[in-house]
């Protein structure tokens, strides 16, 4: 899965595709280094991101939709309208990083126009999410919270077979929180749905190595390595070619295809 963030302000290209027409180019080129899913988000989660109107998150969003119709498209939104106008555009996958906590009805909308969703964890909201997380065992309050939000959306009229779950890296986790759940994935995975990993870039491995965003690449690998081993199926990446590369030398020596 590579990212297309149309946005002013995401922590590792805020800005960088903010015109539709570069954002297109990037998420070509993104498909052309190997990328199945390409995830398009015109709303920034970094921690103490302030939230944008829906009319402003469609505005980004929706010319780069419709100009890589031909990819499989995922929208990266929280809210209910931004979800119906991306599916009726040609999106397949709605990740949701609240988990249709912010806007509940978005589970509506996947099961009547029966798409795929990625249910993510975080603690709380994005504003307020890195002030002191806590938790009694960090894998087993995700993976319940996980469970709680598929069975509201399966009460909602999701099929099951149309989640997948994601632990939210980074959100509201230390870095002791992120290490844990990356070692402990399979019990994540345990669940029974296709599970989605995103450590690409984030700040838990600059607190590991010292590097700044861009220079994250090395961690990126090995974190995304560690998650396939793990049963990990989805690898949401800023760095589609080098990642799917090592993804794919793992894959052929743990014997997966
Ligand atoms: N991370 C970000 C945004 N959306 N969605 C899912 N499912 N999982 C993630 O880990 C995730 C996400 C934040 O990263 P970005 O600023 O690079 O988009």
């Amino acid at each position: 899965m590579g990212v297309v963030n149309v946005t002013p302000d995401s922590f590792s290209d805020g800005g960088e595709f903010l015109d539709p027409e570069a954002a297109i180019a990037h998420g070509t080129q993104l498909v052309a280094e190997g990328a199945h899913i390409l995830d398009i988000g015109g709303e920034s989660t970094r921690p103490g991101a302030q939230p944008v109107t829906a009319a402003e998150e469609l505005s980004r969003v929706m010319p780069v939709i419709e100009g890589l119709a031909d990819a499989e498209i995922s929208i990266d939104t929280t809210k209910v309208e931004v979800a119906r106008r991306a599916v009726a555009a040609g999106a397949s996958i709605v990740n949701d990083v609240s988990a249709f906590r912010f806007e509940p009805e978005i589970a509506e909308v996947v099961a009547e126009v029966g798409v795929h969703c990625c249910l993510m964890h975080m603690l709380g909201e994005p504003r307020t999410m890195q002030d002191d997380p806590r938790y009694d065992d960090v894998v087993a309050d995700v993976k319940a919270f996980l469970e709680e939000r598929m069975a509201f959306a399966v009460a909602a009229g999701v099929p099951e077979e149309r989640i997948w779950l994601d632990p939210g890296v980074g959100f509201g986790k230390t870095l002791e929180h992120n290490l844990e759940l990356l070692r402990r994935l399979d019990e994540i995975v345990a669940l029974g749905r296709p599970v989605v990993i995103g450590t690409s870039r984030k700040s838990f491995l600059g607190k590991l190595t010292g590097r700044p965003e861009r220079e994250r690449l090395p961690g990126t690998i090995a974190t995304n390595v560690v998650a396939l081993e793990r049963g990990a199926r989805i690898f949401r990446v800023h760095d589609v070619a080098e990642v799917a590369e090592a993804l794919m030398v793992a894959g052929a020596t743990l014997g997966r295809t």
